[in-house]
């Protein structure tokens, strides 16, 4: 029988992933140049860098041509309610905190229908990573202004033009407790891997603000290249002050880490009362109503 040295030497090498093995074999159905492909591609990315089983992951989305990308990776995923992708990857992570739980859908689903879950996942912290993919249009429903769409942004919905000032993400996230801020640009896809890594590894609410062009309806490619600037190089990603302060000023669209910030997550917390929780009894229960 072989002694312990030689079983270590002989043990097979774990398997190393690749991009092919994040991608589940449907083509997506996007239209040609849409900026959701640079953003799956960045995922597939961030995801081999990080070794992730693709049975860890779970990525969560709503509806709307973004909310299609779990059907394009093999790790779980689900397609929920249009809105309702925070609540439900909430969910999915108080029930099993050892997942790395994605949720990656649009503009309009996050931040018109969903707006009102945003704040309450980013101020709890729940540790999830969250991609939007802004192309400030409904895009699966045929181009209607969003909540970022520019004033005076004519369409279907916005016939004289858009007369609402467009919602801030960068801002809402951090104004509202997110612990992890940052913002890529689809075209830019390996910085996007690495906002993305950066994004899974930090413990708590990572949002992810893509800038991801509608090709087909609401073509921004030249007017992105042109405003897209980096964070400055000494810039102190743990001063939330200055991040809202640029946030809410910027006339250039800055790409890079915002923000960061060490807080308790909220599934440790909530936790932490489990050895105080007692069987429950239907019966005694109904009793008081009896
Ligand atoms: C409750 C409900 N309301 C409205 C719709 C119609 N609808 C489907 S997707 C969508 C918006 C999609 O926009 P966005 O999230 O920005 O995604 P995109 O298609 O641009 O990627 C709307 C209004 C719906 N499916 N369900
Ligand atoms: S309609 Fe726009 S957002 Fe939807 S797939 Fe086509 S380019 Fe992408």
């Amino acid at each position: 029988m072989a002694d312990s040295t030689t079983e270590v030497a002989q043990a097979p090498e774990a398997a190393v992933l690749a991009v092919k093995d994040y991608k589940s074999g449907e083509k997506p159905v996007w239209c040609p140049g849409c900026g959701d492909f640079g953003v799956l591609s960045a995922t597939y990315k961030a995801l081999t860098a990080l070794q992730l089983p693709p049975d860890q992951v779970v990525v969560v989305s709503g509806i709307g041509c973004s909310s299609r990308t779990p059907y394009f990776m093999s790790t779980y995923g689900l397609h929920g309610v249009h809105g309702r992708a925070l609540p439900l990857a909430t969910g999915v992570k108080f029930a099993n905190p050892n997942l790395t739980v994605l949720v990656m859908g649009g503009d309009g689903d996050l931040l018109a229908i969903g707006a009102g879950h945003f704040p309450h996942a980013a101020s709890r912290n729940v540790d999830i990573t969250c991609v939007m993919m802004d192309n400030q249009t409904y895009g699966l429903t045929k181009a209607q202004s969003s909540p970022t769409s520019f004033i005076g942004h004519k369409s279907k919905s916005t016939p004289y033009g858009v007369i609402a000032k467009p919602m801030k993400a960068v801002l809402y996230a951090l104004t509202n407790g997110a612990t992890f801020v940052a913002r890529g640009y689809s075209a830019r896809p390996n910085e996007l891997a690495s906002l993305i890594m950066e994004g899974i590894k930090h413990r708590g609410f990572s949002f992810i603000h893509v800038q991801s062009p509608c090709a087909e309806f609401f073509n921004t490619y030249d007017y992105y290249d042109e405003h897209i600037a980096d964070l400055p190089e000494d810039w102190n990603r743990h001063d939330l002050e200055a991040a809202v302060g640029l946030a809410l000023s910027e006339d250039k669209v800055h790409l890079g880490i915002f923000y960061e910030e060490e807080r308790a997550i909220y599934e440790d917390q909530a936790r932490q009362f489990e050895a105080e929780k007692q069987e429950f009894d239907a019966s005694l229960y109904l009793q008081r109503f009896t």
